[in-house]
């Protein structure tokens, strides 16, 4: 695993992309291996922790009947509805004292993927004296892909740390990686112990 510390420095931010349990194996949408991101995560948190830097937690949180769901016309199985257990925060993830939650899926009329997608992340960002967000989390081909992009665009250095996350698909977590690349994002890939 990758020392965070050797990384992180001023001006930097983490985020930390819908580590729910719904997105873990046993949810409602499991991406496989998805709790695998949460002791890399963890460490991250506690370093950004250490060195006084921002962490932010974003939180796929759907209304009853939200648009992304099949049974509603959209793309996914019914998952992360407000209020209930598939909702949570993975149990063993490390919530950083301090650290902001980025409430996203909400709308009535359509989906928000990225973290970024009319959220007000991007002015928080700035207000925080962030430059660069260090992303990891869940989906690798979804919201992570999404929302990095929009990081991109909107201005700031944004840096994956991809044995912080996982993908739906493998062929879509190739894909995804190929994007960011092509979009001047930092990947910061897997070593060996
Ligand atoms: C996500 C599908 C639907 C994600 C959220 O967090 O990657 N994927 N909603
Ligand atoms: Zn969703």
């Amino acid at each position: 695993m990758r020392n965070p510390e050797e990384f992180l420095q001023m001006g930097d931010g983490l985020l930390v992309v819908d580590v729910q349990r719904d997105f873990c194996p046993g949810g409602a949408l499991p991406i496989p291996e998805g709790d695998k991101v949460v002791p890399v995560i963890n460490a991250w948190a506690e370093a950004a922790l250490k060195k006084h830097l921002p962490v932010y937690y974003s939180c796929d949180w759907h209304p009853e009947g939200h648009p992304s769901f099949k049974s509603h016309g959209g793309d996914w199985p019914k998952h992360c509805v407000q209020h209930t257990p598939g909702a949570d925060f993975c149990a063993d993830l490390f919530l950083a004292p301090a650290s902001v939650v980025v409430v996203k899926g909400v709308r009535f009329d359509q989906d928000q993927l990225s973290v970024f997608d009319q959220t007000g992340f991007a002015d928080k960002l700035r207000r925080d004296g962030v430059d660069r967000l260090w992303v990891a989390g869940l989906a690798l081909d979804v919201c992570v892909l999404e929302t990095v992009l929009d990081g991109v665009r909107s201005g700031f250095e944004v840096a994956v740390i991809v044995e912080g996350c996982r993908p739906v698909t493998p062929a879509g977590g190739q894909a995804a990686l190929a994007a960011m690349k092509g979009a001047d994002i930092y990947l910061l890939e897997e070593v060996d112990d």
